[in-house]
């Protein structure tokens, strides 16, 4: 399958984050995405493309005009107020508050964030951006006939609503594509979310829609981020009732828990009989993953992939997360490996 893949990801590399009641190297940190793309070329899964450009139409289906405003200006209003270092938010609209949309800089960025994990920099927007088209290139070959492709997204973008960032993600990578397939005529879309985390931003993008079934298998927010959202019983609301599955699982589940979750999503991703689907492949489930407490082990990501390819559907991974920096390519490649083999 064709690899999708920017170097513009190296643009957005922020000094640190909180750990620990300390400022310590952000683990979402350019590397990353260099061991997947040296895996992909070791394991010679395919040729490696650059994006193509599809501009901002296609993001302006998911987001919000504000938004995407903040995001473009953030940093040089930022710098014209004479800083250097990163900008981070401090003051959120939480309960008991207003969410009124404030003027300043600051204010703006608190109402369009839910935690300090999204930082930004001199190069957030432009690594964002093509971020995104990496994703949009990877849906443009699965539309022309395609049947598996892999967007290598860095940043990620699932934990990004349509006018909320936060947990690294700026721009929703996975509902970006998911919107454009559906634009282009897919009937119905089905996202599966394998990253360790909850994809809190794709949820509640689709949670009161039919045509997008969105499936996540994540550690349970009653101990694990994003802590707010992702629990068994957010079914979808209005029309969406009943497409939206949570399936969120104990601490230091391994592969026979993550296994059986991964068999129910992909039974209802079959029922549903989408024309598309769509993996949020995050690998820190696994065991040596240094922020999660799953016990995934390299060959389950085999398993991973041959039990997706099974479904039979046209379908794009676009990458999500993973910190166990070296062996974040051996584990997401394997899933792609699996699903090709299978
Ligand atoms: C992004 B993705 C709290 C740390 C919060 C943010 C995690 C973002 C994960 N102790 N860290 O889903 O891999
Ligand atoms: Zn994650």
């Amino acid at each position: 399958m064709l690899t999708f893949y920017s170097d513009d990801h190296r643009l957005h590399h922020a000094q640190g984050e909180m750990v620990g009641g300390e400022f310590k190297p952000c683990f979402e940190m350019p590397a990353r995405a260099d061991h997947v793309l040296a895996r992909v070329r070791e394991r010679d899964i395919g040729e490696v493309l650059a994006p193509r450009d599809f501009g901002l139409t296609p993001i302006a289906r998911i987001h919000t005009a504000d938004y995407l405003d903040f995001l473009q200006k953030a940093w040089a209003g930022w710098a014209a107020q004479g800083n250097t270092a990163d900008f981070l938010p401090g003051v959120f609209p939480a309960r008991h508050l207003r969410a009124k949309r404030p003027n300043d800089l600051y204010g703006q960025y608190g109402f369009h964030s839910f935690d300090c994990f999204a930082p930004i920099t001199a190069g957030t927007w432009q690594a964002v951006y093509s971020s995104a088209q990496v994703a949009l290139s990877g849906q443009a070959e699965i539309a022309a006939g395609a049947h598996s492709a892999f967007a290598l997204c860095r940043p990620p973008g699932h934990h990004a609503s349509a006018d909320v960032m936060g947990g690294y993600c700026y721009l929703n990578n996975v509902a970006i594509v998911a919107q454009a397939c559906l634009d282009q005529g897919a009937a119905r879309v089905a996202i599966l979310d394998v990253d360790y985390h909850h994809g809190n931003g794709t949820q509640s993008i689709f949670y009161d829609r039919d045509d997008v079934f969105v499936a996540n298998i994540h550690g349970s927010p009653s101990f694990e981020y994003p802590h707010f959202l992702g629990y068994a019983d957010e079914a979808g609301a209005g029309r969406g009732e009943g497409f939206n599955l949570n399936l969120p699982l104990a601490a230091g589940s391994a592969w026979d828990i993550w296994g059986a979750a991964l068999e129910t999503a992909c039974q209802r991703i079959a029922a549903y009989g989408p024309d598309v689907l769509l993996v949020s492949l995050g690998v820190d489930t696994y065991q040596n993953d240094p922020i999660s407490s799953f016990k995934l082990d390299s060959p389950d990501y085999l398993r991973m992939g041959e039990r997706i390819a099974a479904l039979g559907k046209p379908t794009l991974f676009v990458m999500e997360g993973g910190y166990a920096v070296a062996e974040i390519g051996i584990n997401a490649v394997n899933v792609l490996e699996g699903f090709q083999g299978a």
